[in-house]
């Protein structure tokens, strides 16, 4: 009883909550995951994996001070992986005072909760390569200077220096990881890859007509969210707490995205018109089934991203064991098996 690991996640119902509770659970620790109370039930990925009744939920929010104070005296924690966010980006501009109190604040309540509770907890914090923005140089490194973008990377920002800070001024085991983008069958609908993946699957089963995105030009370094949870660990196992870069080292445009999903698919097809008018048609039925929706512009964008993740590769020994195109397969079969989940 007295060496099992016991790792408090926040944020469990969301993607990489799913594939870290199952990879921390292989490794015989006993997990503890935080849900906001609300009117549905949003344990879908954590059933998916079949990993949601080895888990003990408990209630928690970000927003709330006394909760992670009595979360850390009732749980006893050895880690925490503070994953829960505000993450979608355009949501950031609509709602920005929230989202930083969400991820900002709600950070620093945690790490205040630590320095008053317990100084052995190791801490995990869910940096974002969306701290880099608009890039001042390529590919970005941990040293990379910042430039956010959007209220999410700002917010992201502050929490990534205060992490920082208190491992220096108080000395705790507290680190951040600079994770690119990772996707997987279990992202949310609402991000570019599942938009794609599900939405040209249900255009091939005749159940849609057209897929309407906004900036097709914008380029990610796209892993799997799978390689990305077990980074996380790696981290946090390291002897000497620190901050570590995690990306495949390529980048492909959200174009390149829908050709390589559409080719996986079968969909005979060709680009037409340009700028605003670019459109992907199926040449079997001369349909257009991809447009461009001038409202899924964001006000600002991060133009490019490329990781370089020499760092966690030669100190961790981190390797990551999927290809930009196994992971766009592996999205596309979800689709077509699982149709009707939406997570
Ligand atoms: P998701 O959006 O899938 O999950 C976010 C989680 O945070 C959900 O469980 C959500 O709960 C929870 N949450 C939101 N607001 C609060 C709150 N006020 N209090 C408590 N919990 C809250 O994100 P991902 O799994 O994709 O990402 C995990 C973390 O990694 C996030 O911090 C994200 O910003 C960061 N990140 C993600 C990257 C990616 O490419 N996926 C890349 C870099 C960083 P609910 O179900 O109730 O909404
Ligand atoms: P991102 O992911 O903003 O990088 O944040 P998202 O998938 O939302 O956008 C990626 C790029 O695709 C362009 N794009 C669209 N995006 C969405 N969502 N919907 C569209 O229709 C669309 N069309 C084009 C966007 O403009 C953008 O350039 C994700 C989140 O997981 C963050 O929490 C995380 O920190 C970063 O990745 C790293």
């Amino acid at each position: 009883m007295k060496n099992i690991k016991r790792a408090l996640i926040t944020g469990v119902t969301g993607q990489d909550g799913a594939y870290l509770s199952k990879h921390l659970l292989s490794m015989g620790y006993q997990v503890f995951g935080t849900a906001r109370r609300g009117a549905s039930e949003k344990f879908s990925r954590l059933e998916y994996l079949g990993v949601k009744d080895m888990i003990n939920i408990v209630d928690f929010d970000l927003l709330e001070l006394s909760n992670i104070h009595k979360l850390i005296e009732e749980i006893k924690p050895t880690e925490i992986y503070n994953l829960a966010a505000q993450s979608f980006v355009p949501t950031s501009f609509d709602l920005p005072i929230l989202t930083t109190d969400i991820n900002a604040l709600g950070t620093l309540r945690i790490l205040d909760a630590i320095i008053a509770k317990n100084k052995e907890i190791k801490f995990y914090q869910a940096s974002t390569s969306e701290m880099f923005g608009k890039v001042t140089e390529v590919p970005q490194k941990e040293d990379t200077r910042f430039y956010p973008r959007s209220p999410y990377g700002e917010s992201k920002l502050f929490l990534h220096h205060i992490t920082i800070n208190y491992r220096e001024s108080y000395d705790i085991f507290a680190c951040s990881g600079i994770l690119f983008n990772h996707e997987s069958p279990l992202r949310g609908h609402e991000f570019v890859t599942k938009k794609i993946t599900k939405g040209l699957t249900k255009i091939k089963n005749s159940k849609q007509e057209c897929l309407y995105l906004g900036n097709l030009k914008a380029k990610r370094d796209w892993g799997h969210a799978s390689d990305y949870v077990n980074a996380m660990v790696s981290i946090l196992s390291h002897k000497k707490a620190d901050d570590y870069v995690v990306s495949s080292g390529k980048a492909h445009s959200v174009q390149e995205f829908v050709e390589t999903a559409a080719s996986i698919l079968e969909i005979n097809y060709e680009w037409t018109g340009e700028g605003k008018n670019l459109a992907l048609v199926n040449r079997d039925n001369n349909k257009k089934i991809v447009k461009i929706d001038e409202k899924l512009y964001r006000p600002a964008e991060v133009d490019e991203l490329i990781g370089d993740s020499t760092k966690i590769k030669t100190n961790l020994n981190w390797k990551p064991k999927y290809s930009f195109e196994n992971l766009v397969y592996e999205m596309v079969k979800f689709e077509t098996e699982n149709e009707l989940v939406k997570f």
